[in-house]
């Protein structure tokens, strides 16, 4: 079966999450020579109806393609496309990759009575997450903004990485949650406590970090498995996770997460430094994203996604008019203390909080006890900085 080719045009459908219908329209692009199906959805097989493994050859210019995709899942299909219609089927002047994007599992909850529900348990352990919609509500949300926007707290101890397309990423790393809003957030049940349900047993805060790409200029992170730096720390299992919370609405167009659902399951990948960061083989990504669907997670402010240190994700450029912040906590599972001292802590118990903490808090400025910390004198071998000036430094 055909691999899909980098240098082939692709045709971006985005399709639906499950079970309803997806269409191409070949007036847009040309004569409709062939059409073969190579990938496969996370559902029953064949994933599209009408698109299966046998070539098609529609006939008018105006013909639309139509499938339906049975599983949340991400298909992938080759089409050539001619001028001619009676060569198209047999010698296309263009191959097009059709690649119908799938939407990432979904979970709405009461965000004032958030529990965990075995089917989320269940989507982290073969999706690799839980993506929940609705996680912080509007007063909790508010609560973080004032604590990260409305002082230069966070922001002094920006520093900046830049990227391989000269894009850049302005954060902050801390080691400890503290009792601002930020650690009360990561030491709340929902937050915490789910982590330990995820993970299957207690666990503690591995590290926060506030993650922010401004407009125009910020930069992308390349396809890479968190464990691929934390095994690096001697933390000898994948027993962690991280939670991403937007403060900022993340969609394509500044820079959202992107993940390749299920492949977690395939365990940590090899990572070498490529501009600064640890990133995996661009060559092995494709080969697994025609197994494991690629899904653009946009979210918006308030939304968690809860994700398994081992699942592929990726962030695009910030190519839009207004920043994208999000604040990422990770945590360890307890009996994974790591086996050598690095820049983030080794176990130290975690004070759980009940949720209404959160909206409790007047905390906004006392940072005492979080220790942030830089990578120029942290001893972090999992970077290789590049710095670039910080407009916050
Ligand atoms: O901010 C993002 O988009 C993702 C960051 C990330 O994956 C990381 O810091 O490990
Ligand atoms: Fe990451």
């Amino acid at each position: 079966m055909e691999t899909i080719s980098k240098r082939r045009p692709q045709l971006l459908v985005h399709g639906p999450a499950v079970s309803s219908s997806s269409a191409v329209r070949t007036r847009d692009v040309g004569y409709l020579g062939r059409l073969q199906c190579h990938g496969r959805g996370l559902g029953e097989e064949p994933p599209m109806e009408g698109f299966g493994n046998k070539p098609t050859y529609p006939r008018s210019q105006s013909d639309t393609l139509r499938g339906h995709v049975t599983g949340c899942g991400c298909v992938h299909a080759y089409v050539g496309l001619s001028s001619d219609s009676k060569t198209a089927s047999r010698r296309p002047e263009v191959i097009h990759d059709i690649v119908i994007m799938a939407q990432p599992k979904v979970f709405h909850c009461d965000p004032r009575n958030f529990e965990v529900t075995e089917e989320m348990i269940e989507s982290f352990n073969t999706r690799g997450y839980v993506f929940v919609r609705g996680f912080l509500d509007k007063e909790e949300l508010e609560q973080l903004r004032k604590t990260v926007e409305d002082t230069d707290l966070f922001v002094k101890p920006f520093f900046a990485l830049l990227d391989d397309t000269g894009g850049k990423t302005e954060r902050c790393i801390w080691r400890h949650p503290g009792n601002d809003v930020t650690g009360i957030i990561a030491r709340s049940e929902k937050v915490a406590g789910t982590a330990e349900q995820l993970l299957g047993g207690e666990v503690y805060h591995y590290h926060s970090k506030l993650m922010t790409k401004a407009p125009r200029v910020g930069g992308r992170h390349l396809w890479h498995q968190d464990y691929g730096y934390w095994y690096q720390n001697g933390c000898l299992f994948p027993d962690m996770l991280s939670v991403l919370i937007p403060i900022d609405p993340c969609g394509k167009i500044n820079g959202c997460l992107e993940v390749l659902e299920g492949s977690h399951l395939m365990g940590r990948l090899d990572h070498s430094l490529r501009s600064g960061l640890q990133g995996c083989d661009p060559e092995r990504i494709e080969q697994v994203k025609t197994r494991c669907p690629h899904m653009y997670v946009e979210m918006d402010p308030g939304d968690a996604i809860f994700f398994h240190c081992n699942l592929l994700h990726c962030s695009g450029n910030n190519l839009s008019d207004t920043k994208r912040w999000v604040l990422i906590s990770a945590y360890n599972k307890a009996s994974n203390d790591p086996v050598k001292k690095h820049h983030h802590p080794n176990y130290t118990k975690l004070e759980k909080v009940p949720n209404s903490a959160i909206r409790e808090c007047r905390n906004y400025t006392d940072l005492s006890g979080k220790e942030f910390t830089d990578p120029r004198t942290s001893g972090d071998t999992t970077i290789n900085i590049n710095f670039g000036k910080s407009s916050a430094l």
